[in-house]
C-alpha cells in the first residue's frame, strides 16, 4: 500500500526550470558552448556542479577551468538565479499542483521533498507550500545527486516509510531513474520519450491527481 508521495520540486511543484534555463544560458554563452534544448532537457534534476560540468562537455571546454573557476562560475549563476527566484509567489505554483497537494493531505498521505536543489526550502517557502511536508531532504547529505537513488531513497526514510509505500514524482529522467533505482513507484511529468522509464506518465502537472495516479497504479 501506499503511504506516502516523494516530490521533485523545480519542474513538478515550482515553475522554476525557465530561471535555471536562463542563469545556465549566460554562462555556457561566457565559456563558449552553444545552448540546445538537448542540452537543456540533460542539466534537470542535475545539480549545480554536476550542470557546470555538462555545460563545459558540450563545448569541449573541460580542461580549460580549474576547480576555482568553476565555483567562480556555479556561484554566478546561483546569484543570478537567487536574483530570478526572489520574486516567486505562490502564483507560481505549477497548474494542479496546490490542488493535488490538498488531496494527498485530505487523504492522510505523507509528503517529502527531493529536490537536488540548495535553494528547495527557501522556493518552498516563497510559494507558501512548507507545511505540506514533512521533510525536505537536504541534498548535502546525500552521498550522490540524481540519477543516484539516495535522495529518494532518504525522502522514503524521513517519511519513516518503506520505499514499496511510496510514489515519486519527477519531471527529469535522472530523477525518474533515481525513483526507479531506490525501489518506489514512478511518476514523471513530461514528454513521454524522455520519461519512458516511469511508471505512470503524464504530459503536465495540470493532469496530475490522485484519481488519475489510482487507475494507474
Ligand atoms: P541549485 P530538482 C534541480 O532541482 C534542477 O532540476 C536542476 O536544474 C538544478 O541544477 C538543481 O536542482 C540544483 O539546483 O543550483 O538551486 O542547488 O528538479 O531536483 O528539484
Ligand atoms: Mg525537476
Amino acid at each position: 500500500t501506499i503511504k506516502g508521495f516523494a516530490f521533485d520540486m523545480d519542474g513538478v511543484l515550482a515553475d522554476t526550470a525557465k530561471f535555471h534555463t536562463i542563469a545556465w544560458h549566460q554562462i555556457a554563452d561566457e565559456v563558449g558552448t552553444t545552448w540546445t534544448p538537448e542540452l537543456e532537457e540533460s542539466l534537470k534534476g542535475i545539480d549545480r556542479m554536476g550542470s557546470l560540468a555538462l555545460i563545459m562537455d558540450a563545448g569541449g571546454v573541460a580542461d580549460k577551468y580549474d576547480q576555482t573557476a568553476r565555483e567562480n562560475l556555479a556561484t554566478k549563476k546561483n546569484t543570478q538565479y537567487r536574483e530570478l527566484i526572489s520574486t516567486l509567489t505562490p502564483d507560481d505554483i505549477l497548474p494542479g499542483m496546490q490542488k493535488f497537494l490538498d488531496e494527498l493531505k485530505a487523504a492522510g498521505y505523507q509528503m517529502s521533498v527531493a529536490s537536488a536543489s540548495k535553494n528547495a526550502p527557501f522556493i518552498i517557502e516563497r510559494l507558501g507550500l512548507t507545511d505540506y511536508f514533512k521533510s525536505v531532504v537536504d541534498p548535502a547529505s546525500v552521498t550522490a545527486g540524481k540519477p543516484d537513488p539516495a535522495i529518494f531513497a532518504a525522502a522514503a526514510d524521513v517519511l519513516g516509510l518503506q520505499p514499496s509505500e511510496v510514489i515519486g514524482i519527477e519531471d527529469s529522467a535522472a530523477g525518474i531513474q533515481s525513483i526507479n533505482g531506490a525501489g518506489e513507484t514512478s511518476v514523471g511529468i513530461g514528454d513521454k520519450d524522455v520519461l519512458k522509464a516511469a511508471n505512470i506518465n503524464f504530459g503536465s502537472t495540470a493532469d496530475v491527481t490522485l484519481a488519475a495516479i489510482e487507475a494507474a497504479w
